[in-house]
């Protein structure tokens, strides 16, 4: 039995929903065989969400964390390689900050890589028909901020733990009105449950060639 942290996001930037919650809640209720997991919703604050994901950390003592979030614009899932050290908000957080060129941790390394298999990921999820690429950025807001503290926590305190991030596309109904792209959140759901279960099966990662020029 494999345990399994896994966290979404409440919305924000005025949005009514975030696919990344919807469909981390969805993942487990489902309660996907071999892993036992709990789902957090963590606020969109800077610093609060880091403090909510280590509590979660304490409280679950996982063996994976994954970390879920919405990339409004981008229309695949995204399995996130790199978390850079530092804050800069392009829109204010739900509590109405808004940071700028502010390291996550003071001293800290300015980057952190995924320790999750993110091609064999890819790979996985483009064999079950769901778009999917590697992303050499997570940006600069709270997705960045979550995915940086997770991955420090692990490089200075809990070395064992397996962890990463991964961005999703807007759902449906958050872009009724614009051509932007989107995903249902079931197949989000699917998605977040076939990367679970890739990381948990698979320790060395694939060589499929992901970069890109930019
Ligand atoms: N996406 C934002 C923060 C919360 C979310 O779901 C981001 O990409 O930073």
């Amino acid at each position: 039995m494999t345990r399994v942290l896994i966290t979404g996001f409440e919305p924000f930037d005025g949005a009514e929903v975030n696919p990344s919650w919807e469909a981390v809640s969805l993942v487990a209720a489902d309660r996907p065989a071999g892993l036992e997991i709990t789902a957090v919703r963590l606020s969109c604050v800077f610093g609060t969400a880091r403090e909510e994901l280590r509590a979660a950390i304490e409280a679950v003592g996982p063996d994976l964390a994954l970390g879920v979030g919405q990339a409004g614009g981008r229309p695949d899932i995204t399995l996130e390689r790199v978390a850079i050290n530092v804050d800069d908000a392009r829109v204010p957080d739900n509590a109405g900050h808004r940071p700028v060129d502010q390291p996550i941790v003071v001293g800290g390394p300015a980057a952190y890589f995924s320790t999750l298999p993110i091609k064999a990921c890819v790979a996985a999820l483009r064999t079950a028909g769901v778009p999917a690429s590697v992303s050499q950025t997570a940006g600069t807001y709270v997705c960045n901020h979550v995915f940086y503290g997770l991955m420090h926590h692990i490089a200075t305190e809990l070395p064992t733990l397996r962890g990463g991030f991964v961005h999703v596309p807007f759902a449906p109904e958050q872009v009724v009105d614009r051509a932007a792209p989107s995903l249902p959140v079931a197949l989000t759901a699917a998605a977040i449950r076939t990367i679970l279960l890739t990381a948990t099966a698979t320790r060395t990662d694939l060589p499929l060639a992901a970069g890109a020029t930019h």
